[in-house]
Order: structure tokens, then sequence, then C-alpha cells
């Protein structure tokens, strides 16, 4: 049964009966107030953790620092080959993990193996890389003069991640961290301490058997008290965190005072554009999981649905017939789609949401809802909710994290849709449905989408590891996971080597003695 399951998994990665504090044998030393992991899926309080004090961070940081100067020592395809390793035990451990961060965190079962995939698929991603960390070479303007660069780690990374990507995000940072030659700091979501918790054991575990010094991984836990133990250090290079807007321009300001690098992945606003020519199912299809999967917690979640005026109501009723097809209720059951918020403060945020849209003159077509009895006493559960509006509106301008859509209405050309879908703060992810080739062209063009993620008959969630994953404007900019990202979790130096016995000076300036 379902509460075996939990009870099992927990068991497995080392989270059973901590409520002593998280003396899991890691060097996670919180002595620290506790904070407790309630979950969202049945309201039970699963355990309670150590917050990390400063006295405990300052330790902390001292043995990320000396493991620093051993690892990065090693040659990074030998540091690939432990993250190797890493991925072996994620694989073992993917079924546990999934529950947990199911039972956690709250999104379905599926979604969390889903997550764990990710974890496991951008550790063979930076195996890869381990052996491609390149650098250019350039021919000098002088006689017997080389140019080359290389990239060296940085040191010690922050990471400060949310409680929607409970384990995900952290590893896009720290797999890729890891092979660049970096130690990570990591400060999971306070709701979500036990996925932290976990996967710190299941690393711990790998670097142990490796002889590798612990603090290649370290673990912070606590609330923003403890993120600014982190943003406000100089003994870190780069910050990468991931929030909300209002988080997000906290963490750059500070880390920016002392000129360090941050990496942001803040919020979105994502729209579906939907063109006269789109396939009416396969928009059904992205529209839907894109705004009730993960309860609409997801950065990428859809929000927006930019739909043409000749299309409008046979979209509107195909969505509206779909959303009467959703199951909502505890996601460790498979045939449930939907789960449960990660709290009563986001069910606050929701039913605020759903308000405010009415009073702005928006309509609702899919009734909203806090749903009540048997099986949510969690009082986390909503139904996920749809209402016509406005561009303009301000809270259709909001990102509002949970599964509230918006349907616009466009007419004329995709111009006007574009127009409507970046006339937000966010640029995170966007999408277009259409068979129309001009009009996909269009939208991928530079006066087309703004976003980091532009897709094409696709929905705007669920972008694979291996391309840049990140978003412009207030979403933060900063780039996580494939392409190139790796790059800033290194710093690039330049070299100029002379082989001759002159010293010939560059742009020819003459300086005689
Ligand atoms: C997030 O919500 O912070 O593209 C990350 C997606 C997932 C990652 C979302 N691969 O929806």
């Amino acid at each position: 049964t379902v509460s075996f399951g939990i009870d099992k998994a927990l068991e497995v990665l080392g989270v059973k009966d901590i409520n002593e504090g998280t003396s899991t044998g890691s060097n996670n030393f919180g002595s620290g107030d506790l904070i407790e992991s309630r979950s969202p899926v049945d309201g039970q309080l699963i355990a309670q953790v150590k917050t990390t004090t400063k006295a405990d961070y300052n330790q902390v940081l001292e043995t990320a620092t000396s493991a620093f100067k051993n690892w990065r020592l090693v040659p990074a395809p030998q540091r690939g080959e432990i993250v190797r390793q890493f991925a072996e035990k994620l694989r073992e451990k993917k079924e546990a993990l999934g529950k947990l961060v199911s039972y956690e965190m709250g999104k379905s079962y599926q979604e969390g193996l889903g997550e764990v995939q990710e974890m496991i698929d951008i550790c063979d991603f930076a195996v890869g890389l381990s052996r491609q960390l390149h650098g250019l070479t350039m021919h000098s303007e002088r006689p017997g003069h080389r140019m080359y660069e290389q990239y060296h780690p940085l040191g010690v990374v922050g990471i400060i991640s949310a409680f929607n990507f409970p384990v995900a995000v952290w590893s896009w940072n720290t797999a890729l961290a890891w092979v660049c030659g970096d130690v990570c700091i990591w400060k999971p979501s306070e709701k979500t301490p036990l996925c932290g918790i976990a996967c710190q054991n299941i690393a711990a575990e790998v670097f142990k058997a490796n002889n590798l010094p612990e603090g290649i991984s370290c673990l912070v836990n606590g609330d923003y008290q403890v993120g600014e133990f982190i943003t406000k250090d100089k003994r870190i290079p780069l910050v990468s965190a991931t929030g909300s807007i209002r988080m997000g321009k906290i963490v750059a300001q500070e880390v920016a005072a002392r000129l360090g690098k941050s990496l942001l992945e803040l919020g979105g606003n994502n729209a579906i554009i939907v063109t006269p020519d789109a396939d009416i199912k396969m928009t059904v299809i992205g529209a839907v999981f894109g705004a009730v999967g993960t309860a609409g917690q997801r950065c990428t979640s859809t929000r927006r649905l930019i739909i043409h005026e000749s299309i409008y109501d046979k979209v509107k009723t195909a969505i509206v017939d779909a959303y009467k097809q959703l199951r909502i209720g505890n996601p460790l059951d498979e045939t449930n789609h939907v789960g449960p918020l990660i709290d009563t403060d986001a069910v606050k945020n929701y039913q605020n949401a759903l308000v405010k849209v009415v009073e702005e003159g928006g309509n609702i077509v899919v009734e909203g809802g806090v749903l009540t009895g048997e099986g949510y006493e969690s009082a986390c559960y909503v139904k996920p909710a749809i209402a016509e509006a406005q561009p303009e509106f301000e809270i259709v301008q909001h990102e509002t994290f949970a599964p509230v859509l918006y349907l616009l209405k466009y007419s004329g050309d995709v111009e006007n849709a574009i127009d409507i879908q970046n006339s937000v703060v966010q640029g995170l992810s966007s999408a277009i449905m259409t068979n129309n080739l001009r009009e996909a062209e269009r939208f991928l063009s530079v006066a087309g989408s703004d976003c980091g993620i532009a897709n094409v008959n696709i929905g705007t969630s669920g972008a694979e590891i291996g391309g840049a994953f990140g978003g412009e404007k207030e979403t933060g900019g900063g780039r996580e996971s494939g392409s190139d990202a790796w790059k800033v979790y290194m710093r690039r130096q330049t070299n100029t080597i002379n082989y001759t016995t002159e010293l010939p000076l560059a742009q020819g300036i003459k300086f005689d003695l």
C-alpha cells in the first residue's frame, strides 16, 4: 500500500526517524531550531530537521573550502567518474527518491520519478562534459608567442533551491559544478528538507566510498536567513538561486554588493499561442499538462493561453471538457492527475487569484475551489480553474504558483499574439501551436518570443536537460543544465606564452631601455 511504500522509501534513503535532528553522519552540522517537514499529501508530520546556525555554517564552509583544495586537483575525467557513480546510486534509489519527492512535495509519483530521471540525465551529461571543458586557442599578434585560454574551477558554489523541484534543480547545478572541480553548499527549500538530506546521504556515500572529502557536497538547512549566510559570504564566488522574483532581487543585490556572481532562475508567466493552424488535440494535451501538472507549481507551468478569435470557442470547449476528466487526489495513487499544493499559504494565494480575476472583470469558465472531506485532510487540494481574462489584468501579469489558467483572445496576425505574450515582466518559457511554417518562424525570429525557451508544437513545461535552461527579464537571465551552461561554474583564464628571447610589446608599442 501507499503508506508502506513511503515508510520503506524513508528507510532506504536514511531519512526515517530523524526527529532528533539531522544527525545523518554527513557534514550536516545543524544545531539550530527545528523545522517541520509536513506532507501536503495527508498533512502528516514526516520529520523535524535541525536548522543551520551561523556557527554551524562557518564550520560547513571550512569543510567545503578544505575539500576544494583536494577536489580541484582531481583530473576532470576522474571527477566525472565520481558523478557516474552518483548516477548509478540514483538509478538504484530512483523509486524511493521519487516517492519521497511525491510525498514531501506533493507532485504525482510519475513526476517524482521524472524528476529523479532528470538527475540521472544531467549526471550522464556531466560525465561526458568532464572530458570537454574546452577553451579556445588564439593566434598571438606577436612572433614566437602562443595564446590560449583555460577553464579553472571557481571554488565553493552556493545553491539555493525551491520546493517545487526539490532534487532536480540541485543536481543540475551540482553535477556540473562537481565535474568543473567546484564544491557545493546547498540550501534546499525549508518546505522540503528531507529531499535535501536524502540526496546528501547518497552523495556522501559515493564520496566516502572513493575516499574523497565529504565537504565536496554540503547541506545547510533553514529559511532565508540561512540563505543569507550564503549570499553575503564573499568566500562563495557563485550563488545559484531558484525561486520567486522577489527573492531573486534580494539575492542578486546581496551577491552583487560583494561583486560575486549569481545565476538566477526566477518566476515565469508562460504562454502558449494557439493560432488558426494549430492541431487542437495536441494543444489540449500540451496546455492541460502545462497548466495542471505539478498542480501548476512549475516555473514553466502554462499560465496563459493566447488563442486566435477564429478558433477561440473550439479550443475553449475542448480544454474545458478535458478539465472534466481530471482526477484530483493523493499523488501517490497513479490514477490521479493532480496532487495538492505545497501548503495552505499556497492555497490562499490560489484563492486570492480567483477572487482578483473576477474583480478585474474576468469570467470563470472552470470553477475552482478547495477540496474537503476524506482524502483531502491536508487542506491543500484545489480544483484546477480556468478564467477568461484580458492580458493587461494585474493578476494575469503576476505569477500565481497554482493551477489557474487564463484564456486570452487575439485577432489578426500572429504578431499580435507575440506582443501579448511578451507584455509581461517574466521571460522564461513560451510556445506556439501551429502547422503554419511562417507563423512558427516569426515566433522564433528576432522579433518573436523574448523568452529563454521558445517551443513549437510542444507546451511550455518539461524542458530536456540537454538545453540551457533559464529565462530573460525578471526571470533573472541565468542558464543552468545543458549546452554551455557549465561555463558559469568556472573561471576563464587567458594565457600568453613567449618562447623567444625578445620581449615585443602588444599593439606595437616601443619601449626601449
Ligand atoms: C522548475 O520549475 O523550477 O522544464 C524547473 C520543466 C522541468 C524543470 C522545471 N524540466 O518543466
